[in-house]
């Protein structure tokens, strides 16, 4: 916590001595470089002499005009009150003072939750991550640490869950992330107790989970992990705000999802999703590499059906942003593309020895944003069902879906799928179902 404190504060010391020294330049610029260089001199009496004027009376006022900057006006530029601020700042030695003071202030009021400045004028929301030490974790915390998840102007508390066994491989993870100094990180708890863990959360990701071991049953692994996210659905009911936004990353992601969401009442099944957006950008990868394209220049691919081997990767629709008219052979797409992509995670743990670490948490990434800020891209999420494209409802199924922002999203309703991706999907939804099945024990 007190590393924390540190780290949070140098960030915000650079951050203070640059706009008082930005501001001192603009005001007084001449002044400010004759006094830099008169104070850079190795004995200087006199800018010692000079600071007389910086008594308590001073600093009061000094006090009162940071304040001011900090709550009111923080992004408006050079205003009255930091220039009143800079005409004050007169050698060297009084520049940190005022910085040291910026500091302690601010963060005196973003305790009490006043925007304190340029990164920091959002309220802080806080983003529970399961599984925080494990592979995923450790790809995907920097990354919503550092604002590309929710914004680059989104201040953060990170909520670490873990099991008990690897608190301390926690610490560490926590360690590296104050090392980061990420600015819009403004609190950090590890835990493996649910209640602190999800206490109040605004964003839920749930990637912790029960790995396959040798010799153990699909079936059992489905159990194992039905029993985990149960649990875990009961604590999100409880403590979670009911407006939270969980996406279930830990496998079988669809399956775990309804099961966390028949456990979670209070929380609509809508806000509850699980990741097939890896599967989505794996997808659009090798359709761009059939046809020598540019990933971002390729839209309306997307994945049905569930996060397995039975997925249903549809190019059918694909088109290119450029306008360019994109052709895809059916034989293609059945016998290669649909296969490398159902395919892709398994390849990759045969040629890296690991699951895929780096792409899920990206995946992860774009997920929640899309979810939270909207997107005009069409992309493939694990939603309820509601009987589109002829999926039975009570499942989480793979859907192109359009992010509207803050949690709302619509699925697109208006594609002609092919009589074999129909066939493929519904191959997909039987599996969905039998888990389903296979876990009905949890969901009474
Ligand atoms: P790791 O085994 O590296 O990490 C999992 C972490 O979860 C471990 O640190 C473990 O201690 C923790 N954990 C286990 N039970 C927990 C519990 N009850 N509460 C909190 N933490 C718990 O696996 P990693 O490579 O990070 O993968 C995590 C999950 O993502 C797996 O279930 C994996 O199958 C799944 N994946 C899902 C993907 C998707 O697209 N939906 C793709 C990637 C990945 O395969």
């Amino acid at each position: 916590m007190l590393l924390h404190r540190v780290s949070r504060g140098l960030s915000r010391v650079s951050q203070n001595i640059s706009r008082v020294h930005i501001g001192a330049l603009l005001v007084t610029e001449k002044k400010f470089y004759a006094q830099q260089a008169y104070a850079s001199k190795a004995d200087y009496p006199e800018a010692e002499k000079a600071q007389d004027w910086f008594v308590d009376e001073e600093e009061q006022e000094i006090q009162k005009l940071l304040r001011k900057i900090y709550s009111e006006n923080e992004n408006e530029g050079i205003t009255p009150e930091l220039r009143e601020l800079v005409n004050k700042v007169n050698s060297v030695k009084d520049l940190a003072r005022v910085s040291k003071l910026a500091v302690k202030i601010s963060s005196e009021l973003s305790v009490q939750g006043y925007p304190t400045g340029y990164m920091f004028k959002k309220p802080l929301v806080r983003v529970a991550v399961t599984g925080a030490a494990g592979n995923i974790g450790y790809s995907l915390l920097p990354r919503i640490a550092s604002g590309e998840m929710l914004g680059y102007d989104q201040p953060i508390a990170l909520h670490l869950i873990e099991v008990p066994q690897a608190e301390k491989a926690l610490e560490g993870v926590k360690m590296e992330l104050q090392d980061c100094a990420f600015p819009l990180l403004r609190e950090i708890i590890t835990t493996s107790d649910l209640k602190t863990g999800f206490k109040d959360v605004d964003y839920v990701i749930l990637v912790g989970g029960k790995p396959r071991t040798k010799g153990m049953e699909r079936k059992d692994l489905l159990l194992e992990n039905a029993k985990i996210f149960a649990e875990q659905g009961k604590a999100l009911n409880e403590y979670a705000k009911k407006t939270c936004l969980a996406l279930v990353v830990g496998n079988p992601a669809n399956t775990n999802a309804l099961i966390l969401s028949a456990h979670a009442p209070k929380i609509p099944k809508e806000n509850i999703s699980a990741l097939m957006r890896l599967d989505h950008d794996r997808a659009i990868a090798q359709l761009a590499k059939k046809l020598k394209a540019r990933v971002g220049d390729i839209k309306n691919v997307f994945v049905l059906g569930n996060h397995s081997s039975t997925q249903v990767p549809d190019a059918t629709h694909a088109q290119l942003k450029t306008g360019v008219k994109v052709s895809i052979p059916e034989d293609w797409m059945k016998n290669e593309f649909i296969p490398t992509v159902q395919q892709r995670g398994a390849a990759i743990i045969n040629a890296r020895g690991a699951s895929s670490a780096f792409s899920a948490a990206d995946a992860t990434i774009k997920h929640m944003r899309d979810w939270v800020l909207g997107s005009d891209e069409i992309v493939s999420m694990a939603v309820p069902s509601d009987g589109s494209y002829g999926v039975a409802p009570g499942v989480y199924c793979g859907y192109p879906v359009r992010c509207k922002g803050n949690g709302k999203y619509e699925i697109v309703k208006d594609f002609q799928l092919s009589d074999y991706v129909k066939q493929k999907l519904g191959e997909s939804v039987k599996e969905l179902l039998s888990e389903k099945n296979a876990v009905k024990s949890l969901l009474k």
